[in-house]
């Protein structure tokens, strides 16, 4: 079995132990970050959204999987962070008020850290006064929000109107995703952009931060 495939295996078994093992193997054989975190951990959660779309898994293994992938993730943060020369922007990155899915979120935070930006993370069911108080506190060049249902999409509008009515959504660029959201959506709300992956948001923070 590649390592890889021992990765994909014990995140899609919810064995947190045997992933972050796995993860440690893979970056002491020299296998890239990047290669590990595409293959190994997104592959296995891609895997378990389709399982559990089928009825083969159920909120409970849903979970354990989840927990098992960010045991591994915590390892190879640093490791991503290190491709990172130089600050090229500070982004909050949040999910809505409501919802609590933040996979997606720490993986768009650590891909933007791999891309060199400094990444406020405001965890989950984060309301927009609070992603307000981000911008207010610090110099946030970019607010990213993360929505995972559709029954929460709507405080993504919410808060980008609430950046709008704090006078502060000139200084500062908005990107969304997660499943549900769409670029039409990003469009229809008046958020800067929209992309469908990690690694597409990297590339888009990088495009905003040069415009
Ligand atoms: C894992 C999971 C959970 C875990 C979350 C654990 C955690 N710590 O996050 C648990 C078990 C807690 C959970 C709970 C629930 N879940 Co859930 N969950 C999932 C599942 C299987 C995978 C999500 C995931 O982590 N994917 C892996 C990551 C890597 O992908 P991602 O999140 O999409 O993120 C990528 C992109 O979207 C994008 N992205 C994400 N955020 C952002 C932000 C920006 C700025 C950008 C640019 C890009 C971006 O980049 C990411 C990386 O590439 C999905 C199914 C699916 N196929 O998505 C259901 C799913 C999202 N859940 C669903 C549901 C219904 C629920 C519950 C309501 C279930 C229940 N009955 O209790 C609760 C809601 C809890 C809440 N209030 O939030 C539904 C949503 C349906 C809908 N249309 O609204 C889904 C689609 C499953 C389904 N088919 O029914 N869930």
């Amino acid at each position: 079995m590649s390592q890889i495939e021992t990765i994909y295996n014990a995140v899609l078994e919810g064995e947190a132990p045997a992933a972050k093992a796995g993860v440690e193997a893979a970056l002491q054989a020299g296998l890239t970050a990047d290669q590990i975190m595409q293959q190994g951990l997104i592959g296995a959660m891609t895997e378990v959204g389709r399982l559990f779309e089928s009825g083969e898994y159920f909120v409970p293994e849903m979970l354990i999987a989840a927990r098992a992938m960010q045991s591994g993730l915590g390892l190879l943060k640093p490791h991503l962070a290190q491709s990172g020369v130089q600050a090229a922007g500070r982004v909050a990155v949040g999910t809505v008020k409501g919802d609590l899915h933040d996979i997606g979120k720490n993986l768009v935070g650590m891909m933007l850290e791999g891309a060199g930006f400094e990444v406020k993370d405001l965890g989950t069911d984060v309301t927009p006064e609070e992603f307000v108080a981000a911008v207010q506190a610090d110099h946030v060049d970019i607010v990213a929000l993360s929505a995972l249902l559709t029954t929460t999409m709507p405080n993504v509008q919410a808060t980008v109107e609430a950046l709008k009515a704090a006078g502060l959504r000139d200084r500062v660029k908005v990107m969304i995703g997660g499943a549900p959201v769409t670029e039409a959506y990003a469009k229809q709300i008046g958020a800067d952009g929209y992309s469908p992956d990690a690694s597409a948001a990297a590339r888009l923070a990088k495009a905003m931060m040069a415009e």
